[in-house]
């Protein structure tokens, strides 16, 4: 478990160089956490460089989650101080929340402009985000809200693309993506479940062990329900043999162990066993 995984190879840091420009070409970062694990699915860096921006900060795939998880996580975002929403992406209700918390994040701005007597500007926001938290699922609900949208404005360097989501918000179609470098494995694993980062790049004994360990200790109850013939003295090993047995994934007579920990690790990451969010607090 001392390993170290660090992966930050040329082009990550070249995505670093063009969010930096970017992001000078906006008042608001929103910012995409994934609600299952909000700290293993911030990236540290993509934070800093957009620290000195408004921020919105959406836990996605909260239909996944554990709702009294992602209750506890939106308080603690607010404790320190960020607009937060908890959000499925693929509910128009929730987009729409997300539309009032950034034109709201812009009021300032537009009375500050207001004040000295110039036409009130919209909000110009990014979104930001590790690889599958979300990005191009909102960008594409945002942009489809109006037809004739997408518009060409010049920016510092080149024509940016934005869309005007309304008269009071407008985003850049470009989300800045950085991979999380990974300091400790159990980050890496949390991504690996939770799906943003390849599942090979982490013994699938080892991923699947510690998915099944904390459903077990947590959400038992979920287990058995998807899963009647565990009990709870299984090891993840039983368990895994148990699984292989019953769904008939067979080797030459033998249980395929690894069949059945890709099948658990694919359910649990979609939901079928359940609102799981693996961060507590
Ligand atoms: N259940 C659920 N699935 C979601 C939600 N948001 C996104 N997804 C799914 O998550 C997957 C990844 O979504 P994308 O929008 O492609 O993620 P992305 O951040 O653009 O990913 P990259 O382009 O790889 O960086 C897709 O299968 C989406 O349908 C959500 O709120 N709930
Ligand atoms: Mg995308």
């Amino acid at each position: 478990m001392s390993q170290q995984i660090h992966w930050f190879p040329g082009h990550m840091k070249k995505a670093l160089i063009e969010i930096e420009k970017k992001v000078k070409l906006v008042d608001c970062v929103i910012e995409l956490l994934d609600a299952r694990i909000p700290l293993a699915s911030q990236n540290k860096t993509l934070s800093k460089v957009t620290e000195n921006k408004l921020r919105l900060i959406v836990l996605t795939k909260s239909d996944l989650a554990d709702p009294e998880m992602t209750k506890r996580w939106s308080e603690y975002f607010k404790e320190q101080g960020f607009a937060v929403i908890f959000a499925d992406l693929n509910k128009n209700s929730d987009i729409q929340n997300i539309i009032i918390k950034v034109e709201k994040l812009g009021e300032n701005k537009q009375q500050k402009l207001i004040a000295k007597g110039m036409k009130p500007q919209p909000i110009r926001a990014m979104i930001i985000g590790i690889p599958n938290v979300g990005k191009s699922t909102l960008i594409n609900k945002l942009a489809k809200r109006r037809s004739a949208s997408v518009q060409d404005k010049p920016g510092h360097t080149k024509a940016q693309q934005l869309i005007k989501v309304s008269n009071r918000f407008e985003l850049l179609d470009t989300p800045g993506i950085l991979q999380n470098s990974y300091e400790d494995k159990q980050q890496a694993m949390l991504l690996a479940i939770s799906g943003s980062i390849k599942m090979d790049i982490l013994p699938l004994n080892d991923v699947g062990s510690y998915a099944y360990d904390f459903m077990h200790k947590y959400y038992f109850a979920n287990l058995v329900t998807r899963y009647p013939y565990l009990e709870e003295k299984d090891t993840s090993f039983d368990a895994f043999t148990k699984i292989a047995r019953s769904r008939g994934y067979l080797n030459q007579g033998v249980e395929d162990t690894s069949k059945a920990i890709k099948v658990f690790l694919n359910e649990v990451k979609s939901g079928q066993i359940g609102k799981v969010s693996f961060e507590r607090i």
